[in-house]
């Protein structure tokens, strides 16, 4: 009775999650910690329904995008290995020598293409660009106007003029930008 607290913590996988997305064992924890916070029922596993009471996800344009990344292949339910996983993806790069990693800018763009590439074709048309756009700014213009920015992401990105954004595109259309500073998210938090 009672003797589980006197117990070491261990976090079920703990090194095979430090292995795969280079969090530290207190960052595991600290994770782990949060899942179980989620997991309101003591499931052992997150539905959407729980996602969606992350903070920084439920303020996030595209948050619902985000959240269906923790349920791969009509998954309806994340394990905490899958959890930790899709996080990794927003964990700050610290440093050189992390290129293999998760959190990689080329993986941190792969996650990013994702988010947009819904049928997974591996390219983004023309609609799923509209989709997404209209998430993150369909509330401050009008249908015209949505329609013309789409338009020109499209127009600026596409260099083979198929009309739709691959991802050698896409990396390319974002190449200036400070993709390891946008893909990190103060998830943990
Ligand atoms: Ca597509
Ligand atoms: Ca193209």
């Amino acid at each position: 009775m009672g003797a589980q607290n006197s117990q070491p913590f261990t976090v079920p996988e703990q090194e095979e999650i430090m292995a795969e997305t280079g969090f530290s064992q207190a960052n595991v924890l600290r994770l782990y910690q949060r899942f179980q916070a989620l997991d309101k029922d003591e499931k052992g596993y997150l539905s959407k329904y729980d996602l969606e009471n992350i903070g920084t996800l439920a303020v996030n344009p595209i948050g619902d995008r985000i959240i269906n990344a923790f349920f791969q292949d009509g998954a309806v339910t994340t394990d905490f290995r899958m959890f930790a996983r899709v996080l990794a993806h927003f964990r700050p790069v610290e440093g050189p020598g992390e290129s293999g990693s998760i959190n990689s800018r080329l993986n941190k763009l792969k996650f990013a293409f994702q988010l947009y590439d819904q049928d997974k074709d591996g390219k983004i048309s023309r609609a799923e660009m509209l989709q997404v756009l209209r998430m993150m700014i369909g509330i401050q213009v009008t249908d015209e106007q949505l329609e013309c920015i789409t338009d020109r992401t499209i127009q600026e990105a596409d260099k083979d003029g198929d009309d739709a954004i691959s991802f050698e595109e896409f990396a390319k259309s974002v190449e200036k930008l400070n993709i390891e500073q946008k893909m990190s998210l103060r998830i943990l938090k």
